[in-house]
């Protein structure tokens, strides 16, 4: 059978089962199941084929910035692909639209970067992550500095090095990973290993000094860089105590080590300035980039290079041995251009900062009172709410449901029958919307969770589990 757009949803699903292998999907259990089939977009709604509109609450996988259906990303693109589809930069020659936006990314990137790598994806920005700071450091005389140190629950990627880098050790055990010379130290997050009575500023302050622990339990002299993003995204939306970057930051001078933001989630006005880095108030040597560099309506990542590695690696480098067929690849970078230009025409890392992240944040506030919720908090236009089985009172802090229980998959599946995509993740339910949202929009997001927590509240209570 070759499908045709006439199939019904059960033939595109058996097609679909037969034939594609989703990524991170136990297959059985989703061929078993059926997909859900998505036909179209349009600002911040999707459709599925049965015509179910959709409130897309994650933009996409936390990439289509800018919301979809936006001429100007279309119009490039097609403009780029009648010239010239593609042409690689490899030996050397280089294409207009590469060049635009690198020159474009050294403006909107913090001070002191001044030159782009760019690969294909996120993950592939972390691997040339790995191979730059292990080459500046071979570069200057000090081959020792291997380590790279991450920490338990980010995500850093899929690839070899990126599932290395990222902390999810359900990753760690499929394949014999993290790759030698990468180790992980506790997330910040306060559930998790926050003390009875501390303070979150005392946490966050407690947490940066476990990076200290571990350089020197590695050797401060065999310490390449560390790794974090500023908000973990897939990790749950772990939102950092201000103290927290400050204090990594100290620690990193301290050491000398390369310090690496990760905003392949927070980058391009996710918390509400272009990087996550400026949010939190550090400087890093090295940004990994992907997502909402084109708003994901083409794949695009790459590294941001700060002058500290740039000067080594071109004036004492020589020959760096690392590309991609797609590096700078014409009809991403063009489309990534106009995604740019669109972003600061509409103003949009602004009014995420100075109206619909505030304005977010007191809905979200509001949501505490929720029985079912023991905290919800944002950054910018990304936030999580923890589903907990009894409120914290007083002295005594909030009861988890067990994890077996998997109440989050429990709330999304209300969700998405109740046409609002949000994504689970353990107990954490967790957003991160265009940022072309409106207030009028935020509201009716805010209807809709409340409405989907109120029927997964009566769903837990009839199972017993709460
Ligand atoms: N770094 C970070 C911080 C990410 O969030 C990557 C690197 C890898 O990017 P690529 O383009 O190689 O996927 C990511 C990707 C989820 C989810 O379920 C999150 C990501 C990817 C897929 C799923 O939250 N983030």
């Amino acid at each position: 059978m070759s499908p045709t757009f006439e199939h019904s949803t059960a033939e595109w699903q058996a097609l679909d089962a037969a034939h594609f292998l989703h990524p991170f999907t136990d297959f059985k259990a989703l061929a078993a199941k059926g997909t859900r089939v998505i036909t179209k977009a349009d600002n911040i709604y999707l459709w599925d084929s049965e015509g179910h509109k959709l409130f897309d609450a994650m933009s996409g996988l936390w990439c289509v910035n800018v919301g979809y259906g936006q001429q100007a990303l279309i119009d490039a693109a097609t403009a780029q692909l009648k010239t010239l589809p593609f042409y690689n930069s490899f030996f050397q020659t280089t294409t207009m639209p590469a060049i635009a936006l690198a020159h474009k990314l050294s403006q909107l990137s913090p001070p002191g970067f001044e030159h782009v790598f760019f690969s294909g994806s996120g993950s592939e920005g972390n691997d040339t992550i790995v191979r730059l700071v292990r080459r500046y450091w071979d570069l200057l005389g000090q081959p020792q500095r291997h380590t790279i140190i991450s920490r338990f629950n980010a995500y850093h990627g899929s690839t070899m090095a990126g599932a290395s880098l990222g902390g999810m050790t359900d990753m760690h055990a499929q394949g014999g990973l993290p790759i030698p010379g990468i180790v992980h130290i506790d997330q910040p997050y306060y559930v998790q290993h926050g003390r009875p009575g501390e303070s979150k500023d005392d946490f966050g302050k407690r947490a940066a000094s476990w990076l200290e622990a571990k350089i020197l339990e590695v050797g401060p002299d065999k310490v390449a860089a560390f790794i974090g993003e500023p908000v973990q995204g897939a990790g749950g939306v772990i939102i950092p105590p201000d103290t927290y970057w400050p204090e990594i930051q100290r620690i990193c001078d301290q050491y000398g080590i390369l310090l690496v933001s990760d905003e392949v989630i927070c980058g391009f006005g996710r918390t509400g300035h272009w990087f996550g880095c400026e949010r939190f108030g550090y400087k890093p040597d090295l940004i990994t980039f992907a997502k909402g560099v084109t708003s994901g309506y083409i794949p695009l990542g790459g590294v941001l290079v700060g002058e500290r590695v740039a000067k080594v690696l071109i004036e004492q480098g020589g020959e760096f041995a690392h590309g991609y067929t797609y590096s700078g690849h014409p009809v991403a970078c063009a489309v990534a251009l106009a995604n740019l230009q669109l972003i600061e025409e509409q103003g949009l890392v602004q009014r995420v900062h100075d109206d619909t992240g505030p304005y977010l944040a007191a809905q979200f506030a509001a949501l505490a009172a929720h029985p079912l919720v023991g905290e919800a908090e944002t950054c910018g236009l990304m936030g999580a709410i923890r589903l907990v089985r009894r409120k914290a009172q007083g002295d005594q802090p909030a009861e988890a449901f067990a994890a077996d229980q998997s109440v989050g998959m429990v709330c999304r599946g209300h969700c998405f029958g109740n046409g609002l995509i949000m994504r689970a993740v353990g107990d954490r339910m967790i957003i991160a919307p265009p940022l072309v949202m409106t207030r009028a929009q935020v509201d009716e997001l805010m209807a809709l969770i409340r409405h989907c927590l109120d029927l997964t509240l009566a769903d837990l209570q009839e199972r017993g589990w709460y």
